[in-house]
């Protein structure tokens, strides 16, 4: 049993933690860097310590710095999150090493699948099926040609230190083979400080599907059931979902079982996802394994019932789980939209500033994870995650409706967000059809980023956002009209680009007048 533990992140994610520990009677100690000073998860900690600079290389990434304020507040276990130090082997060992538990699988399991021809060997060993290619790193471009001919084009150079996507390159021409191979070893010794490169065969329009699993100091292994992930972009994930319209129960059960014998042969405890390719043929294959609590890990808890983050802490505690496989069927349909520091319509720069007006989402089947409130300042230190958006509905068309609701819902005022990317992806006919593969997002980017209210909208809404401008300064941050960044005649002085539907509601608003 843990009685308190330090929180060694930061945002929705650090926030995620508290909760859980706060429900099950856990202390816990925030950390923060000089720009987090006034951030939520410093406030709603039991304690918070001052790690140091802004920059995470100053703060959020300094192991030992963090390992002893653990000590110093009596901490006796570390949760990481996600990102910063939380798949670092070292940083797990050294937690262990200081007398204290790391949330998270033991280091030799974060080593065990760290690099990716090493986790093929293991995934092959367990008889989990892997895309066609090699599991050593290439000596040179005659082997790699002589690779390609036995798998035939197109194939895919991938670092075995891999992540992200860097280090790779499709080939799809036999002379293209040299050069591709020196970029990508070159691209993987400036990443990773590892040039070693291997081939698989190219997967063409697959999904991304992965496979949450849990498993406890005891041997009790659990797979609970896939999340779909494809709608991403630069390999950055925007929209996941619970379950997958491409998954029937037989596959389920076939990616479940490959999944939990790949962590068994990692001697994987605690939770970790399975990341698989599922192609169009419906036959699946293992690319990695993420040895952490995942951002998107809310989808899985609204369609199972299992509180993830609580099981965390419960198996680092020591606890057994009690469920059975068998007990563990998908119960309708979860979507997750993250929400983001970003301008969609400008090639998703990062924006920064103060977030003047905070107004989150609330209502049946609809969850928050956010990381920022009212006043809250985005810099550029830190990833551009705001917060999360979940909802749950009993099919997925409901659930696509609710997520539409709940988007009108959002009002983030002072900075650029995704919300009306999110709005059109939710409108669009090919999502809502369920028809997307980890190409979909790319392809349909323009025409999702492109839309603009139509003229006799525009005409009506300047005249009700001249209203509302004017019962918004008797009334400072009740109503809050987005208006386009020309300054054009509707604008309440924002400079928030304006969706159809924020002048529809701003209509709406104006006809109670
Ligand atoms: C692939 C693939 C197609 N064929 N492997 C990208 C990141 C890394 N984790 C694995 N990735 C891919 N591996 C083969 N043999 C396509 C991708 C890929 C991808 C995978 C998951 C989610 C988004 C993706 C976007 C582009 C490419």
């Amino acid at each position: 049993m843990l009685h308190k533990v330090l929180i060694a992140n930061r945002g929705e994610i650090a926030l995620r933690i508290i909760r859980a520990c706060r429900e099950l009677g856990i202390a816990t100690v925030a950390v923060y860097s000089e720009a987090d000073a006034r951030a939520p998860h410093v406030r709603e900690a039991d304690q918070a310590v001052a790690i140091g600079g802004s920059p995470s290389s100053e703060s959020y990434l300094v192991g030992e710095r963090i390992i002893e304020a653990a000590v110093r507040t009596g901490a006796d276990a570390i949760h990481p999150g996600y990102g910063f130090l939380s798949e670092r082997e070292w940083f797990a060992r050294a937690v262990r090493d200081a007398g204290l538990v790391f949330i998270g699988p033991p280091p030799e399991a974060i080593a065990a699948t760290g690099s990716k021809t090493a986790a093929r060997q293991l995934a092959i060993s367990a008889d989990v099926p892997v895309v066609p290619g090699t599991t050593e790193a290439l000596r040179d471009a005659d082997e790699a040609r002589a690779v390609a001919e036995q798998f035939g084009l197109p194939v895919l150079l991938k670092a075995a230190a891999g992540g992200g996507g860097k280090g790779m390159r499709v080939v799809r021409a036999f002379d293209d083979l040299a050069s591709s191979l020196e970029s990508a070893k070159r691209e993987a010794q400036n990443a990773f400080g590892d040039d070693a490169v291997y081939v698989e065969k190219y997967v063409e329009g697959p999904r991304h599907v992965e496979i949450q699993v849990l498993g406890d100091a005891h041997g009790t292994m659990l797979a609970l059931g896939e999340r779909e992930c494809s709608v991403q972009r630069r390999h950055q994930k925007m929209i996941e979902e619970a379950p997958s319209v491409a998954v029937t129960p037989e596959l389920r059960r076939a990616m479940s079982d490959a999944a939990v014998r790949f962590a068994k042969a990692a001697g994987y405890v605690n939770a970790g996802t399975c990341e698989f390719l599922l192609d169009r043929d419906g036959s699946f294959y293992f690319l990695e394994m993420n040895t952490r609590l995942q951002v998107e890990h809310p989808v899985t808890e609204l369609v199972t019932g299992i509180d993830i983050v609580q099981w965390q802490l419960r198996i680092a505690g020591g606890e057994a789980l009690p469920m059975s496989q068998e007990s563990i069927v998908p119960n309708g349909w979860a979507i997750e939209c993250r929400i983001t520091s970003e301008d969609p319509a400008n090639n998703f720069l990062p924006s920064t500033g103060v977030i003047r007006y905070l107004q989150a989402p609330t209502g049946p089947g609809v969850r928050w994870d956010g990381g920022v409130e009212s006043g809250s300042e985005v810099s550029l230190f830190y990833d551009p995650m705001l917060a999360k958006l979940i909802v749950w509905a009993p099919t997925r068309d409901a659930a696509i409706d609710r997520m539409h609701r709940a988007l009108l819902e959002l009002t983030v005022d002072g900075i650029d967000t995704s919300r009306d990317f999110h709005l059109r992806v939710m409108e669009d006919a090919e999502f809502r059809a369920g028809a997307i593969d980890i190409q979909w997002l790319e392809r349909r980017l323009e025409s999702l980023v492109a839309v603009k209210p139509p003229a006799h909208v525009v005409a009506r809404a300047a005249v009700v956002a001249a209203v509302l401008a004017e019962r918004e300064r008797a009334a400072p941050r009740k109503v809050v009209v987005s208006a386009g960044t020309d300054g054009g005649a509707g604008s309440a002085g924002t400079r928030q680009p304006v969706s159809e539907s924020d002048w529809a509601r701003a209509a709406r608003l104006g006809a109670l007048r």
